[in-house]
């Protein structure tokens, strides 16, 4: 069901700087853009590769504050890796499936994710120490 890595969000204080970066050193495009409100970010998609079940990508977050998920983890850490995003075809199939092995959920139904994606977060302290999201991509029109 965990069939592939679908991002890795990485925590930054300045987008355009980080996109910068990202884009300079690894070659990678821009290609969704988005204020998420209810997550409290800025984000920025940069397009890695394609594969089977979706495309994979770096995501940069930038917090809208200060007491949101990802201004808090930047004040207590620093800059950098914030989670991993497994891609999966049934995101309510998979939070029943990993919360069935007693995995804490931090969302009880799915949220709004970038492009169009549908996600839920696991509790970082029952993965290994990695916050973990799961998505669900948009379909393809
Ligand atoms: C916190 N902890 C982490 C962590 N954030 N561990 C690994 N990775 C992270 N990113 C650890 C802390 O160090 C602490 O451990 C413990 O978890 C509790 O953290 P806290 O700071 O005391 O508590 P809160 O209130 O910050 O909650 C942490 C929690 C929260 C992970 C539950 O941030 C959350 O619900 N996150 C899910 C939503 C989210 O992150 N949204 C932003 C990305 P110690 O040992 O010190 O007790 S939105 C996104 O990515 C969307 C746009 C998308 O992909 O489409």
């Amino acid at each position: 069901m965990f069939m592939r890595i679908d991002h890795i969000g990485i925590a930054c204080r300045d987008l355009e700087e980080k996109i910068e970066l990202f884009s300079s050193l690894f070659e990678l495009e821009v290609v969704a853009r988005e204020i998420n409100e209810e997550q409290g970010v800025k984000e920025a998609m940069l397009h890695v590769a394609d594969g089977e079940g979706g495309g994979s990508y770096i995501q940069l977050l930038e917090p809208l504050s200060e007491d949101s998920p990802v201004g808090k983890f930047i004040a207590k850490r620093g800059e950098g890796v914030h989670h991993v995003a497994f891609g999966v075809p049934d995101v309510e199939g998979a939070m029943a499936t990993i919360g069935g092995k007693g995995v804490r959920l931090l969302d009880e139904r799915p949220r709004h994710g970038s492009m169009g994606s549908r996600i839920a977060f696991l509790h970082p302290k029952d993965v290994g120490g990695m916050l973990t999201e799961l998505v669900e991509a948009a379909k393809q029109q």
